[in-house]
């Protein structure tokens, strides 16, 4: 680093850790790229707007098996490992479960030595940074990049132009596109090493670059210094911020930009790299599969059907053919707001080439399935449906847990499964064990590991092994003490990063994961407050402490979130303050949840929130990190839940609440939450205290619109629920003051996990979707 040891800083040290690193990485990194070249290897092309990585240098270090020889180098040096890793920025380059899922899935392919890209933007401003004001959310620009990025390589050689606007003309033969402007992507990439360090990918982001022709010297010259730079500007724009929401389309012409802007230059690259070894382009679906994470890469089909047609002089026909057999679309969401759909005169405006190719997709579907096809549009009422053309581009569609899929099936692509069914299936999501296990809880993972010996770090089914000890009071015992340190663990941090005081010795209760109506952060705080009015009402009861911790962002425009947060923090500063309950009952809102954070709290949660209205959350992800690490969970019977709990078993699963059918059942009812309140006098209580004030009395009214939705319309079903969810809690309690029991719970819910393994997901992929064979 041409520093003096003795005179380097810890910012220094890490540069120097990341350098190592990279460089312990480098051999197998060539190695991958020349096996999967010379050996003619299928390689995965993962599309992603969001990558959630987190901290990188730790997790390169446990995956090259380096850690403890890092960490002892660092102590011979007078250097604290721990404190060297603790500077490092989590770059935030994804929203939520979307984009955490896609690092999961990468660190999984590397695992497996699956010969993989992942492909992104490399977002200047990750997502925002949020910090409390009074209660509320301000969200501030997330500088992630300051002190460079040290562990990735930019490669100025490796950049392709990416065209816009302009117009298109039908010459005779074929279609002439003649783009407005070009812009230049260039290439970041990141090493994604596999555990091991067998085998290393490669992640690759783009950041947008003006062409040098951008900047307009004449109306510089004429004194416009603004004015000049004005596309240059633009350009520049796209590889700038990441769209902090993932329900709605923001900014529509530059998200669809920045859309178009990873996808061209990525399926560029794709070409690219077949052509090297390549020449007959009808065997590329031998070489590539691309993966379409959710819509936003939608425009992979018609791109790559644009590339094949116009540049290298292959037939529409066998073009389209082409695509379907490279493409696989994962759909994450039900969500009507978050199914993309963009206006015709913004595509013809932005990529006329491409509105024409998806037409023609859709003569084409109605060519070949006839009547059979009337239901089935690609453009309507003025709009581009990135959901279906992501189906009729693809050989396979999946969703991301069982219940997930099936509504998927039945009620948002029921016409496309008719035309070609079979063609959406189910991949359960998974997590990777090595971040969420080896790297968050080296307590629980050194314990497993002198229980049942190494190897579940690449063989989570072995996990099972430790249900036998589950009876052993002294393994109970020893996996309590893990608990008991990753709660410590946590104090310290929240002492130090926040200022916040954490009681060790109660039970501690997580709800981490973006803000949203539907996840019913709202019914959690309600039934905060009903039970400090329990204590208060009986303040002689043996109640057992609990702590609420929550965490997660709102996207900034979200305003009915928004309220909540603040009504968490209001009721937060009520609570925390009142001498009467303050030993039995606490609430913590760190702010600004992201990876790091999701690291500390995990380990250390006894129990798991996931309490959805039943048929919104399509998989969930946390939910899984935490059984994984000995958390119990509430929960509704939504998403991954159902599968979580069929394997831990209903007896060590807290369920509660109306089912997606149900659910569907209650909204129909005239008044349901009217009613459901009417029935609930804790419920009632507690929306009088709201409404009178009682923890904004400074503004007594602050939510009087909050508590009147939940008297009349209540979408997300929080009354219906607010019983069942009570009883419930009142379980979770009665459990927990049987250590003995409890731990038991805890222990066979990690005991079970194995099948949720990122690991077993991704070779669900490699063999139905990707049709890549194992690595021998
Ligand atoms: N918000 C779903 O809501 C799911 C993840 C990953 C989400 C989660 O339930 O676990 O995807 N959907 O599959 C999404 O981003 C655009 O849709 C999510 O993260």
């Amino acid at each position: 680093m041409g520093v003096e040891p003795s005179r380097a800083q810890l910012l220094d040290w890490r540069l120097a850790l990341a350098h190592t690193l990279r460089e312990q990485a480098t051999d197998s990194w060539l190695d991958s790229a020349r096996r999967t070249r010379e050996d003619g290897l299928k390689s995965v092309n993962y599309l992603s707007m969001e990558f959630l990585p987190g901290r990188l240098l730790e997790d390169a270090a446990i995956n090259l098996r380096l850690r403890d020889s890092v960490s002892a180098s660092f102590d011979d040096l007078g250097v604290n490992f721990a404190d060297v890793v603790a500077g490092e920025p989590d770059p935030a380059l994804g929203n939520g479960g979307l984009g955490r899922l896609a690092a999961c899935y990468l660190e999984s392919m590397a695992t497996l030595a699956c010969p993989a890209h992942g492909y992104g933007l490399r977002y200047e401003r990750g997502l925002f940074r949020q910090h409390f004001e009074d209660g509320r959310q301000v969200e501030r620009p997330d500088e992630w990049l300051t002190s460079g990025d040290p562990f990735s390589l930019s490669r100025p050689a490796t950049a392709y132009a990416v065209p816009f606007g302009g117009e298109v003309s039908d010459d005779d033969g074929g279609t002439a596109w003649r783009p407005e402007t070009r812009l230049v992507a260039a290439a970041h990439d990141t090493p994604v090493i596999g555990y091991g360090g067998g085998w290393v990918n490669t992640l690759r982001l783009w950041s947008a670059l003006p062409a040098a022709d951008l900047l307009d010297l004449d109306r510089f010259s004429a004194g416009d210094f603004f004015g000049a730079a004005e596309t240059e500007t633009w350009a520049r724009t796209l590889s700038r911020v990441l769209y902090p929401t993932d329900t709605t389309d923001l900014g529509r012409r530059l998200r669809l930009s920045q859309e178009h802007f990873l996808t061209s230059a990525s399926v560029q690259d794709v070409l690219h790299r077949f052509l090297e070894t390549q020449q007959d382009l009808r065997r590329l679906p031998e070489h590539a599969a691309i993966q379409m994470n959710d819509t936003h890469p939608a425009l992979a089909g018609p791109e790559l059907i644009r590339l094949l047609v116009d540049e290298h002089g292959v037939g529409f026909d066998t073009a389209a053919d082409l695509a379907v057999q490279v493409l696989g679309y994962t759909n994450h969401t039900l969500l009507p707001e978050a199914l993309e759909m963009w206006p015709v005169d913004l595509m013809r405006h932005l990529l006329p080439r491409h509105l024409q190719i998806i037409e023609r997709l859709d003569q084409r579907v109605h060519a070949v399935h006839g009547s059979a096809a009337d239901d089935v549009h690609l453009i309507e009422h003025g709009q581009v449906k990135m959901g279906e053309l992501a189906v009729v581009t693809s050989h396979r569609v999946n969703g991301v847990s069982a219940l997930h899929t099936d509504l998927v099936r039945r009620n948002l692509f029921p016409h496309l499964e008719a035309l070609t069914p079979g063609r959406i299936l189910n991949v359960t999501n998974g997590i990777t064990p090595r971040r969420w296990l080896a790297l968050a809880n080296p307590a629980l993972a050194d314990l497993v590991t002198e229980t049942i010996g190494p190897g579940w770090e690449t063989d989570l089914d072995r996990l099972r092994e430790l249900e036998p000890h589950a009876e052993d009071p002294n393994f109970l015992e020893a996996f309590g003490r893990t608990k008991h340190l990753a709660k410590h663990r946590l104090a310290t941090w929240l002492d130090e990063e926040h200022g916040i005081e954490l009681p060790v010795e109660a039970l501690l209760d997580v709800q981490v994961k973006r803000l949203h109506e539907y996840k019913r952060q709202l019914l959690n705080i309600l039934w905060t407050v009903s039970r400090w009015q329990r204590i208060k009402a009986d303040p002689g009861a043996d109640w057992v402490p609990r702590v609420k911790i929550f965490g997660g962002k709102a996207a900034p425009s979200y305003t009915a979130v928004k309220d909540i947060i603040r009504l968490i923090n209001d009721v937060g500063a009520v609570i925390n303050s009142d001498p009467e309950t303050r030993e039995r009952l606490r609430i913590i809102y760190p702010p600004n949840y992201n990876v790091t954070m999701a690291e500390k709290l995990i380990p250390a949660a006894d129990l798991s929130e996931q309490i959805s209205t039943a048929g919104m959350e399509a998989s969930g992800t946390g939910n899984m990190k935490f059984a994984l690490n000995g958390a119990l969970t509430i929960g509704t019977l939504d998403g991954a839940n159902v599968e979580i709990r069929e394997e831990v078993g209903a007896e060590n699963f807290f369920l509660f609440g109306l089912t997606a059918d149900e659910v569907l059942a209650r909204r129909e009812q005239p008044g349901h939450a009217r009613a459901a309140i009417e029935q609930s006098q804790p419920l009632q209580d507690v929306l009088q205290a709201i409404a009178e004030g009682t923890f904004s009395p400074e503004e007594p009214a602050r939510y009087s619109g909050l508590v009147d939705h939940l008297w009349n319309s209540d979408w997300f079903l929080v009354a219906s629920d607010f019983d069942a969810y009570n009883s419930s809690q009142e379980l979770v309690d009665m459990s927990y003051r049987d250590p003995l029991r409890w731990q038991r719970m805890a222990v066979t819910n990690v005991a079970r996990m194995g099948s949720f393994s990122s690991d077993r997901a991704v070779r669900h992929y490699m063999r139905e979707i990707w049709n890549v064979p194992p690595a021998q």
